[in-house]
């Protein structure tokens, strides 16, 4: 707890030094990041960073709660305690909130999620982040398209999930799920990676012992975890893409993630947009004017495939592009 409240203080005290005078112009806002732990979370970071600057004129409070919960709910606190103007969080779990919620709005200052939801409070003012169980439904319906354009007669699936009780494992797991039982597969275990590459390799190592021989898909819910899954499956002479023995897929696609695709050992992506920052920026500025902003804002995101066996796929009654990955289309991504 110390230490976390003595990280907010330093960046207090630095910020004040670097701005002088001006500081109390600034617009201060607390962030309660959930971590370091992948890709994505290092292109939310420097989002966010970027967009809450003091050319901006934003006092960023930035905290790194390192994946523990309660490390998260003691930032916030420290951001109460400083009296900011806005605080921002993005929840390592979903539950376990409404009573520092309650402390933000006893103090009057106005809440932000952004990117996993808070599932057992509504006491924010807005939330900015993805469909997580549209991009599960999105992961099943893809593989349905892919098993029965290729004719696997058999699908029997690992999965690698994310931090168990946060809103991007629930809504993917979830999502997966229901397509995964209507078409009657076998998922024959689904285990918690922490979104991490060492967390994937880990898992993936206990699946190849523990499984030769019966799986042909590997589901990793994050780009990390299916780097660790590969050199897990390398180890144990598992093969896998397009013309592997197993279908490997994972959620994200930041950059490292598409150049996999398109090298072929991922052979589909599930987009997550990390790049919800400005949106909360603009959340923030309808409430300096007094506006009340949307409860609920989801970003935009697609689904990438190594071949062009998919060409779109059916959710909720909504057909969806599904994109094959190409040079052009690498080049043109933002992160
Ligand atoms: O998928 C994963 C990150 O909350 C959507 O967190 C985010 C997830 C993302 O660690 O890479």
């Amino acid at each position: 707890m110390k230490k976390v409240l003595g990280v907010v203080a330093c960046a207090a005290v630095a910020t004040s030094m670097v701005m002088g005078a001006n500081a109390e112009d600034l617009i201060k806002v607390g962030f309660a990041q959930v971590g370091h732990e992948s890709d994505w979370r290092t292109a939310s970071t420097k989002s966010a960073q970027e967009v809450f600057s003091e050319e901006n004129g934003y006092d960023l409070q930035f905290v790194d709660c390192d994946n523990d919960s309660a490390a998260q709910l003691e930032a916030v606190r420290g951001f109460i305690e400083q009296d900011v103007d806005y605080i921002i969080i993005d929840p390592i779990v979903a539950t376990g909130w409404d009573t520092v919620l309650t402390e933000c709005e006893d103090a009057g200052i106005p809440v932000v999620v952004i990117d996993r939801t808070i599932d057992d409070s509504d006491k924010y003012v807005s939330w900015v982040g993805s469909n997580f169980l549209t991009e599960g439904k999105a992961c099943g319906e893809w593989l349905k398209e892919y098993a029965a354009a290729k004719g696997m007669d058999e699908v029997n699936v690992l999965v690698i999930e994310g931090t168990n009780g946060s809103s991007a494992q629930i809504g993917r797991t979830d999502g997966f799920k229901e397509v995964a039982d209507a078409e009657g597969w076998t998922i024959l275990d689904s285990q918690d990676g922490d979104f991490t590459q060492a967390g994937g390799q880990e898992v993936m190592e206990s699946y190849c012992k523990s499984y030769e021989g019966q799986f042909n898909v590997v589901i990793c819910q994050n780009d990390n975890e299916a780097f660790g899954a590969m050199d897990a499956m390398k180890a144990a002479g598992v093969s896998y893409g397009p013309e592997g023995d197993v279908v490997l897929v994972s959620f994200d696609g930041n950059k490292p993630a598409m150049e996999s695709l398109l090298a072929g050992d991922l052979t589909a992506v599930f987009e997550c947009n990390p790049l919800a920052a400005p949106t909360v920026e603009a959340v923030l500025q309808q409430l300096q004017a007094g506006e009340t902003p949307e409860k609920e804002t989801y970003m935009v995101e697609g689904w990438f495939a190594n071949e062009d066996v998919v060409s779109s796929i059916t959710i909720d009654g909504e057909e969806q592009p599904v994109t094959q990955m190409t040079d052009e289309v690498l080049a043109n991504r933002a992160y």
